[in-house]
């Protein structure tokens, strides 16, 4: 009966592959992305998914810090940032990142995770205090910060070796590097939605140097706009083979965008079958990563539930105010409880794990 499916689904080659464990090629790629039997994706997903994290789904118990919403890209997907000098502009102050964290004390956070736009105003010592302030008020938390484009923006202000300034942060208290900012690794995408940021090589580049400091960090892809098929497997394949040099990544995240708001709002918000599709197709090409996060926030609660079958392993967390998401429109909640976390994990028949920023079990969920 499964065998027929299979048969059926057109995909049979590509499951004796990943039965054996087989690299999947770029058409294979494409072909995932035209098979219409989302069951039989995710069934291949979940091979690939039980055989490195078994039965596990991950969280952790996390806050989202955004320290300034003041950005010079202009990017066309985002509805977070604003221009330089504009009147609801805010850029935190250490003081400021002390009291967001004070604010959570009681909740006991993992990880915090702390992104923002590029605000060219701000100089080198602003990225070393905030560190230091979120690790001041809780010396053990991990903190998951700046994206490649904000790693360049440091750079540029430190006005010395990349490899220096990434020894400065990891003293302030760095622990890790989460994986936004690069979209779609695409010259043509770059070119037509956020071509004032890094371009595709660079990204790269960035966390090529970021991975050989030692440091650890995700990537993402960010779909449902303008690209093709044909750049999301490319982009697959760019990260894999970076992952095969340095074994740096930890987890990969698929964005799905958000229109409200943006200068792309004519276009519609990505489907559930879309949404699982990704999640199930990322598995299957990206078989040197650790893990697959579906980020419930921005694909819903629900579908991240059943997307624990298709492919993902993490859930990512708490999420204590979730910012650039809900100004594009998102209308999921702006944090879960742990509990809300641990029942829609278990009710999916997996065994949830809490974890830090580095997967490190913090304890099980009884
Ligand atoms: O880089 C911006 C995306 C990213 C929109 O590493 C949008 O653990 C959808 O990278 N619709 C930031 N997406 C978020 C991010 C992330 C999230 C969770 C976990 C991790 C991790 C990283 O958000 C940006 C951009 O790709 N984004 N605008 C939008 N309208």
């Amino acid at each position: 009966m499964l065998r027929e499916t299979i048969e059926k689904s057109g995909l049979a080659d590509i499951n004796d592959k990943v039965a054996n464990n087989e690299r999947l090629t770029r058409e294979d790629g494409l072909r995932l992305y035209a098979a219409t039997d989302l069951n039989v994706l995710g069934y291949m997903a979940n091979r690939v998914r039980e055989r490195r994290n078994g039965q596990k789904a991950f969280f952790v118990r996390n806050q989202h810090i955004n320290y300034t919403n003041v950005c010079n890209k202009g990017c066309k997907f985002c509805a977070f940032y604003v221009l330089p000098g504009a009147d609801d502009a805010y850029t935190l102050s250490p003081d400021q990142v002390r009291q967001r964290v004070r604010d959570w004390l009681k909740e006991p956070i993992t990880e915090i995770h702390m992104v923002a736009g590029i605000n060219p105003r701000l100089p080198y010592d602003y990225y070393l205090d905030i560190l230091r302030a979120v690790k001041e008020i809780r010396p053990t938390v991990g903190i998951k910060a700046f994206t490649m484009i904000e790693m360049v923006e440091i750079q540029r202000v430190a006005r010395k070796p990349i490899e220096e300034v990434l020894e400065d942060l990891k003293d302030a208290g760095l622990d890790s590097v989460p994986g936004g900012g690069v979209e779609v690794l695409s010259d043509r995408v770059h070119e037509e939605l956020f071509r004032l940021k890094l371009s595709p090589a660079g990204w790269l580049d960035m966390a090529r140097k970021v991975h050989m400091a030692g440091l650890k960090s995700n990537a993402t892809l960010l779909y449902g706009h303008i690209e093709t098929p044909e750049e999301r497997v490319d982009h697959f394949l760019r990260l894999r083979e970076l992952q095969d040099e340095t074994g740096g990544f930890l987890a990969f995240i698929p964005l799905a965008f958000h229109p409200d708001n943006t200068e792309m709002d004519n276009l519609p918000s990505t489907t559930g079958f879309e949404d699982l599709r990704q999640i199930a197709v990322s598995r299957l090409l990206l078989d040197n990563f650790p893990h697959i996060k579906s980020f419930w926030i921005m694909i819903s609660p629900p579908v991240s539930q059943v997307s624990l079958w298709y492919g993902a392993d993490d859930v990512d967390g708490t999420i204590l105010r979730e910012e650039i998401t809900h100004s594009a429109g998102a209308t999921t909640p702006q944090a879960l409880t742990r509990n809300g976390l641990v029942e829609m994990i278990r009710e999916a028949g997996r065994i949830p794990v809490e974890r830090d920023p580095l997967y490190q079990e913090v304890s099980h969920a009884a």
